[in-house]
């Protein structure tokens, strides 16, 4: 090929690319933009994904994690019923719960307690409840409680970590899809160092508009097969912790008890600027991992994050599968 020729095959080149570009940057019409699914506007701190807020009202789901049980008999007592719940600013969903949240009240219970548990049937159909962290028959434990009913056993924790609970009538898919989870952590009988600890649930939602209720959503069915959520989120709300930032001291240990629930996702879970001290996984102690920057939390396990940020400032923290983090699984530390 001549010079010639290949000064103007380059020329053809650049014109193409410089086109290619130049229709990429044509702003989208407003008809387009409606068109588009909810997703987040892009944030203004990198590696956010979503709006930073300034809000220094509490968010929707408090994160903090409960204190550790007190008493060798923890009773628990948990009810099925449907409710209207937001997953997303201004987003209706008609989720399947325990006690009418998503996630459900976050249990916590030392290795070696005695879990006094019951559940009661609220709802129009058949539920039941998994514990990951039991080791039980679940032909016996684990059975549909019919509407109207209940079912009571008792069992006791004997692996320190932090586990996911669920609903496990067929299609589990759907129960699980439909908000019926969430996190038990079992605390070590020695117990591990004071430090602000948090508790994030991190799951999907497939949606489509509810047929009985105008302006709700409910569970595609389809979409949830074809593993194509429209939000993920933590604790229930998509990018609830970008919109309410969640306020610590740099340099003090932070730890975090992460489940996912899916039904289908792993959440590949990392703190922006940071590194994990340790990470107990899925989870017992005595097995730390450490100097870690991502890991990992398969759907139906959990795992135990320890960090600190070291200098006051904002610390996204996301799965750095960044399509989802884009749809929801997305927070924000700031330290003072
Ligand atoms: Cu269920």
């Amino acid at each position: 090929m001549s010079a010639y020729h290949l000064r103007s095959l380059t020329g053809l080149v650049l014109l193409a690319v410089a086109l290619a570009a130049a229709c990429t940057s044509q702003p989208r019409s407003a008809a387009a933009r409606r068109e588009e699914p909810w997703t987040a506007s892009p944030a203004d701190v990198s590696h956010g994904e979503a709006p930073v807020g300034t809000s220094t009202a509490p968010a929707p789901v408090d994160p903090r994690a409960p204190a550790p049980s007190a008493s060798r008999l923890v009773t628990i007592r948990l009810e099925t019923r449907e409710a209207k719940l937001a997953i997303a600013p201004g987003v209706l969903y008609e989720a399947w719960t325990f006690d009418g949240r998503v996630p459900g009240p976050v249990v916590r219970v030392t290795e070696g307690d005695t879990v006094d548990f019951t559940l009661v049937n609220r709802a129009m159909m058949p539920h039941s409840m998994d514990f990951h962290a039991a080791q039980i028959a679940p032909s016996r434990a684990y059975v549909n409680v019919m509407p109207g009913d209940s079912i009571h056993y008792r069992w006791v924790p004997q692996v320190p970590g932090v586990f996911l609970y669920h609903c496990g009538t067929a299609p589990v898919a759907m129960h699980i899809a439909n908000g019926m989870y969430g996190a038990l952590i079992v605390d070590p009988a020695r117990p591990l160092p004071p430090a602000r600890e948090f508790v994030f649930v991190q799951s999907e939602f497939y949606t489509k508009p509810a047929s009985d209720t105008a302006g709700a959503q409910q569970l595609d069915w389809e979409k949830l097969l074809g593993l194509a959520p429209d939000a993920i989120a933590f604790n229930g709300i998509a990018n609830q912790y970008a919109e309410h930032p969640i306020r610590v001291m740099a340099g003090e240990t932070i730890r975090l008890y992460v489940v996912d629930a899916g039904p289908n996702r792993v959440s590949a879970f990392h703190v922006v600027g940071a590194i994990f001290s340790k990470v107990y996984v899925d989870a017992v102690p005595a097995h730390a991992w450490e100097g870690v920057q991502t890991v990992d939390v398969p759907v139906g396990g959990g795992m135990i994050f320890e960090t600190h940020l070291v200098e006051p400032g904002t610390y996204p923290f996301v799965t750095h599968a960044f399509a989802d983090a884009t749809k929801g699984a997305v927070g924000m530390f700031v330290a003072r």
